[in-house]
């Protein structure tokens, strides 16, 4: 069978096909759980500095193309979540923390803080206020916040860049030149849905973020323009539940891939797209590395 085994954004992985942050990723046993079921990596959900409960109820709503979600960080803080990366890393697979801050500072206290594989910035959750995009969508704070914990930690630091910005290559730019090992696209998509009954939005916090098939052109169009400019990996995320899809995805120029929503589908997922992705391979008779980036050797 072709390997799957790649080399992407500092990081030795098994097969190109890792857990997305914010799904599952909030204890070590869930972690692990990706990770025998096939994973090459998992990321958590993203950590802050103090403990957040997130946002009010309902804070996840099915629509028809995928879902729309207001969770609002909550997390328990980087203090309290060490042991659940320890116990990840016993799932064999690396283990990447994903993080949130209001400042460069921030992000590099908690960098320091905490003991993982690689660290995944969140410079693009789309509602919550004073995080994610609020910073993420200023290519000079993209590149602040990536240098600060660059100069703060001695993993391979991946920046998670938000779609909801009229140029997303102009952030992945600024990524780079902040020092980052890959640039990981993308976050969901600013979003809302109304209860046609009452005419109350349904979100407890109004408005959230779209993930799901939906979003999948976005993000490969997204890929796709970051591979084509930037010398550092793009890790791709969006709306990936097949193979099929991670082939595009491929395609597009990511080096890797991470699948979020599909999890709805259960664990089965990763056996279902690392299998299909190796027989694509060997039918093609083309090796991982020749698919990275094939549409944009297309003329
Ligand atoms: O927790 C969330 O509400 C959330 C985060 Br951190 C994120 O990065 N993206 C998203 O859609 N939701």
């Amino acid at each position: 069978m072709p390997s799957l085994s790649v080399h992407a954004g500092g990081l030795d992985l098994k097969n190109p096909v890792l857990l997305a942050a914010g799904i599952l990723g909030t204890t070590g046993a869930s972690l692990c759980r990706a990770s025998r079921a096939g994973a090459g990596g998992v990321v958590t959900k993203s950590i802050g500095s103090v403990p957040r409960a997130g946002h009010p109820g309902p804070c996840i709503v099915h629509v028809d193309c995928g879902l729309i979600n207001a969770m609002g960080l909550p997390n328990p803080s980087y203090k309290d979540f060490q042991t659940e990366i320890d116990a990840a890393r016993k799932g064999g697979v690396p283990v990447i923390a994903s993080i949130f801050a209001s400042s460069a500072e921030e992000f590099a206290q908690i960098s320091r803080n905490l003991d993982a594989d690689a660290l995944e910035l969140n410079l693009s959750c789309p509602h919550a206020e004073k995080y994610g995009s609020e910073l993420g969508r200023y290519p000079d704070l993209v590149e602040s916040v990536t240098g600060a914990v660059k100069a703060a930690s001695s993993v391979p630091i991946w920046v998670k860049l938000t779609p909801n910005t009229a140029d997303i290559l102009e952030l992945g730019l600024a990524a780079q030149r902040g020092g980052a090992d890959a640039v990981v696209a993308i976050n969901t998509l600013k979003a809302m849905a109304i209860d046609i009954e009452t005419g109350y939005p349904i979100l407890g916090n109004r408005f959230g973020g779209l993930s799901g098939r939906a979003i999948k052109p976005v993000a490969v169009r997204a890929v796709y323009d970051l591979a084509s400019r930037l010398e550092i990996p793009v890790i791709g995320v969006g709306g990936i539940s097949s193979w099929e899809d991670a082939v595009e995805m491929i395609m597009a120029g990511a080096s890797a891939i991470q699948v979020g929503t599909a999890l709805l589908q259960g664990y089965g997922i990763f056996e279902e797209i690392t299998s299909g992705l190796s027989a694509y391979l060997e039918r093609k008779s083309i090796t991982l590395e020749e698919l990275c980036g094939m549409a944009g050797r297309c003329s």
